[in-house]
């Protein structure tokens, strides 16, 4: 066995150290000068950490949308509010089928539409007739809500909640009166229905009343409501959670999570040294502010029949899932339930396919137990005998920040270490892929990092042959 270098350990034992002295220096925000100094800036940033929630958060990693309503019934993606409530009527309605299937496919939270752009709720809301009330299902007594989060309760999902603030039914959207309205709606939903983790203000919108309402939503008092409420719960565009910047599943290849205030969602780059420069030039506030990754499992948000054979196939969805849970982002993958209140087959069964994938690329981590080696160069592992091995999963310790912004992964050839793979961020998860190879010896090399890097996990898998995404 070779004799262990402890560089690697000391640097990071010195900058745990340094961590334990300077624990002031970490905050979830950090205000950026003008006259900050290059090294500034990125200390700045080095230092910036996320929430308790913002971390549990990430460790979900994979979690569930469901887009469910009248337009499950009008076969329409965005309804304009004018839709007849008796239309909502599914025929075998049944929450612990989502919930089952979701669970069974790896899920660790599914978050419903309670109120999507038409208006029309799915729960007794007090405060509108155009809901379920108004429906022949169930009579007009039932409630989607509750149902769902009953059985996510029940099979020990978390739940989030989807609430339009674009309301193309009630008449005092577009005007001030329409902050309480939505307000007394967050209120019944973050009361009424056990532990929400999630809350997703969708920013979609267009019309006249719509742009009114941009001056006029009270973002600060439904945050306010939200932190008041449910205090664990993260929520998506209101200060805890960022949008990928697209609905197609694609993640960045360097993603970072803090990042300036006015970062543009659609950037190719938000958050590298080259955006955070000229962000201290404008004194911007950086903050932790990590990716969720929001794609449909079908070309449409809501369920269409039209579209049972259009579900993704499981080369794309494993891209998809590679690409986000190993991009440093969440993936939140919507499966819309079909006219009969259930999730369809078809979505089901590609959901267990994608399981079963991931199941057996994850079964056996090659690194485990691997001799570890510091040096000045990087982490050298010998996994004591020839492996192969196709993928690798690399973390950092996120409690302590993003640190990382360039590393090569090397294989030693017998003659000397070759490049399998290179990257720029971690974050709290790296996936990267590349051709299998046959090696005992592997290095990861760290050439840029904002501080000494804090790694907490290198993983390696051999996942099987997967075809080409259709
Ligand atoms: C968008 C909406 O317009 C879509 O209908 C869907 O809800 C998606 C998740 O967000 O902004």
């Amino acid at each position: 066995m070779k004799k262990k270098i402890p560089v690697f350990s000391l640097i990071l034992w010195i900058s745990l150290l340094l961590g334990a002295e300077t624990r002031d220096a970490y905050s979830h925000s950090a205000k950026l000068e003008p006259m900050d100094s290059e090294s500034g800036v990125i200390w700045k940033a080095a230092h910036i950490i996320p929430t308790e929630n913002q971390l549990k958060w990430q460790e979900l990693e994979y979690i569930a949308f469901l887009h469910f309503g009248i337009n499950t019934f009008t076969n329409k993606e965005w309804g304009n509010g004018k839709e007849d409530p008796k239309l909502f009527n599914p025929t075998e309605f049944d929450a612990r089928q989502w919930a089952r299937i979701l669970k069974d496919a790896g899920f660790k939270q599914a978050i419903l539409t309670a109120k999507h752009h038409d208006g029309f709720c799915l729960w007794q809301s007090k405060y509108t007739e155009h809901s379920v009330k108004s429906s022949p299902w169930k009579n007009g007594k039932g409630d989607v809500v509750k149902e769902f989060a009953d059985a996510c309760q029940e099979y020990g999902l978390k739940v989030g909640i989807y609430l339009s603030p674009w309301d193309r039914h009630e008449k005092t959207y577009g005007t001030e009166a329409y902050n309480d309205y939505y307000k007394n709606q967050l209120r019944e939903l973050l009361t009424d229905y056990g532990e929400i983790s999630e809350v997703w203000f969708d920013g979609a919108g267009m019309g006249s009343k719509w742009k009114k309402m941009q001056k006029l939503y009270d973002w600060d008092g439904y945050v306010k409501i939200v932190r008041e409420l449910q205090p664990k719960a993260v929520i998506f565009q209101g200060g805890d959670l960022r949008w990928i910047g697209n609905e197609a599943g694609k993640n960045r290849e360097s993603e970072w999570s803090p990042v300036p205030e006015n970062f543009v969602a659609t950037d190719p780059d938000i958050g590298s040294r080259a955006k955070l420069l000229p962000a201290a030039k404008d004194a911007q506030t950086i903050r932790w502010l990590p990716a969720e990754v929001d794609t449909s499992i079908r070309p449409g948000w809501f369920y269409h029949q039209r579209e049972d054979k259009l579900v993704k196939s499981l080369p794309h969805l494993v891209e998809i899932y590679f690409g986000a849970v190993g991009g440093n982002a969440l993936l939140l993958l919507n499966i819309p339930p079909d006219r009969r209140g259930l999730i369809h087959e078809n979505d089901a069964a590609r959901l267990m396919e994608l399981r079963k994938y991931l199941d057996e690329t994850f079964s056996q981590d090659l690194a485990s137990g691997a001799d570890k080696i510091s040096s000045d160069s990087g982490i050298e592992y010998d996994l004591s005998e020839p492996r192969t091995f196709n993928l690798a999963m690399i973390q950092e310790q996120i409690q302590q920040g993003q640190r990382v912004e360039e590393f090569y992964l090397e294989i030693w050839d017998g003659r000397s270490w070759k490049q399998i793979a290179k990257g720029a961020t971690i974050g709290y998860k790296k996936i990267l892929r590349f051709n299998q190879v046959t090696a005992q010896k592997i290095r990861l090399r760290i050439t840029q990092s904002r501080l000494s890097p804090t790694l907490s996990n290198f993983e390696l898998y051999l996942s099987p042959e997967i075809g080409q995404r259709q």
